[in-house]
């Protein structure tokens, strides 16, 4: 089985496509697969999903600001990391920026010596999370106050960064750059230095595409290729994610998956990057037949599922979550098990903790998924296939280990081919776990079929187009002691790294 979307592409561009490869910086963000979004903010006190950028800092006044809370629950619910909203679209910022008079220093809350970032940051570190952070482009409180940067026509002169300020702090780092900007670019690069350098490790930097105003919007270039090079100098294993190079926004909101995500992506003619590229990123089949004949090349551009556990990404207090247990674990599933990582977006409330409805839903859903997931029962199994398996990557045996560098593929050119896997003794099974190599070899299976051993006879259990970074069968149970894995098509030999066999918890039986 072919995927007929690739049929128009021609050799050179199969070529290159096949060439694609995850940076070890995408690679490390796909492998924490599930991670915590947090809006906090003006909006969280004042109850809007956006802000005017004129709200008095005194409104941010959490009352039990707890961000221990926030890191045990996202450990508890299997989250690897957090990114919080270090400034929205409001323009306020969460850490005492030199660079503004919009921010937590300037409110009541702590006499003005609180730092969101610095405990945040902290939080995560003390419980083993990454820790990334959300700088809005958008700033409204620069766009309408006076003398605001945000849209004000400066000049583009070249301008040192950090630059300094008077009176201020020192920086805590001496490195320096130079860049050619206007002053609203000026003032985000000395942000994201200020970030970057007192907050770090930074694992990810979320640079959102939205605008509350849009005619505003069109005011203010983003000088994106100065954030980058920062970025990349300052936090060289942060992914930049959404209006970046290293992560793709899904296209929606709501939690919607694609059946087969691509992480290879078509950069077409008219574009110099993925980041320059106008892609229609709402449509199902992306990257469609079109956008992929007409490449020019490609790069590794892998999705990210971002959505709010409650029904918007700033808490309200009359609002409840919009995801039950059984959909918010359909969610992980399909997002995790389907090649995207999840990015579920928390929202402390005006104490700012999160919610105990919501700490309690996650903590289900983390137990459910680590029972799950705790043993591998194909632990003891043996793994063969019909070819012979003295050949590079001819040893089957490598789809049991953990271990992503070493891979299956199948003998000579073939693009299908089959693992069985067989157990020491009979097995209730209903999550098949199968990984492509992609650090290896990119992604390249457009079909795969999963089959049960029922007393000697095949009985196929699932079927789907796309594996990528991991792809999670959910299957009715089935007693058996071997389990078949199918490839049944791929634009070129396919090299598998993982198959692994679970038995849902009893709590997620339930359901
Ligand atoms: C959007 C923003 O406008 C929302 O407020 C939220 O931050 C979401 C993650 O991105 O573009």
């Amino acid at each position: 089985m072919n995927d007929e979307r690739f049929d128009g592409l021609e050799a050179t561009q199969l070529d290159e496509f096949l060439d694609t490869r995850p940076h070890s910086r995408q690679v490390a963000w796909q492998r924490r697969e599930f991670n915590g979004f947090v809006h906090f903010g003006p909006n969280t006190f004042t109850d809007r999903a956006w802000g005017t950028g004129t709200e008095d800092p005194d409104v941010f006044a959490p009352t039990g600001f707890d961000p221990e809370q926030w890191a045990r629950t996202a450990v508890n619910a299997g989250m690897s990391s957090l990114v919080l909203t270090v400034k929205h679209h409001d323009g306020f910022c969460l850490w005492p920026s030199r660079y503004t008079d919009h921010s937590v220093a300037e409110s009541d809350w702590r006499n003005g010596d609180g730092d969101v970032v610095r405990e945040v940051a902290d939080a995560c570190a003390a419980h083993d999370l990454r820790f990334g952070l959300y700088l809005s482009p958008a700033d409204l409180h620069e766009a309408v106050t006076d003398g605001g940067r945000y849209g004000n026509g400066s000049e583009r002169r070249e301008r040192t960064i950090p630059i300094p300020v008077d009176g201020a702090d020192p920086t805590v780092d001496d490195r320096q750059f130079t860049y050619t900007v206007d002053e609203y670019n000026a003032y985000f690069l000395n942000q994201l230095y200020e970030l970057l350098t007192k907050y770090g490790p930074v694992h990810q930097v979320w640079f959102d595409d939205a605008h509350p105003e849009e005619t505003q919007g069109d005011a203010q270039t983003y000088q994106t290729s100065a954030w980058y090079d920062l970025v990349r100098s300052l936090a060289p294993e942060a992914v930049i994610s959404i209006n970046g190079p290293d992560v793709r926004w899904c296209g929606n909101e709501g939690g919607h998956t694609r059946d087969a995500e691509w992480s290879p992506v078509p950069v077409p003619p008219e574009a110099d990057s993925v980041t320059d590229a106008e892609y229609d990123l709402q449509n199902p089949d992306f990257p469609d037949e079109s956008l992929l004949a007409a490449a020019d090349s490609f790069a590794w551009y892998p999705a990210e599922t971002d959505t709010t556990i409650r029904p918007d990404w700033f808490y309200h207090s009359e609002k409840a979550p919009q995801f039950d247990l059984e959909e918010l674990l359909d969610l992980w599933y399909r997002t995790v098990g389907g090649n995207a990582v999840l990015l579920l977006n928390l929202a402390p409330d005006t104490r700012g903790r999160v919610p105990e409805c919501d700490v309690a839903l996650l903590e289900t859903m983390g137990e459910i998924l680590a029972e799950t997931f705790e043993t591998d029962l194909a632990r003891d199994a043996s793994a063969t296939t019909v070819e012979p398996s003295d050949r590079p990557h001819g040893d089957p045996t490598a789809v049991l280990e953990a271990d992503r560098d070493v891979y299956w593929t199948p003998a000579g050119d073939a693009t299908t081919g089959s693992v069985t896997v067989t157990g020491s003794e009979r097995r209730t099974i209903d999550r098949i776990v199968v990984q492509e190599a992609i650090e290896h070899r990119g992604q390249r299976i457009t079909g795969i079929a999963v089959d049960a051993d029922m007393d000697g006879q095949w009985r196929e259990l699932g079927r789907e187009k796309t594996v990528g970074y991991k792809r999670i069968f959910r299957v009715d149970p089935v007693e058996t002691d071997a389990i078949r894995v199918r490839i049944t098509g791929a634009l070129a030999p396919p090299a598998v790294s993982r198959i692994a066999l679970y038995r849902s918890s009893p709590a997620e039986r339930e359901l």
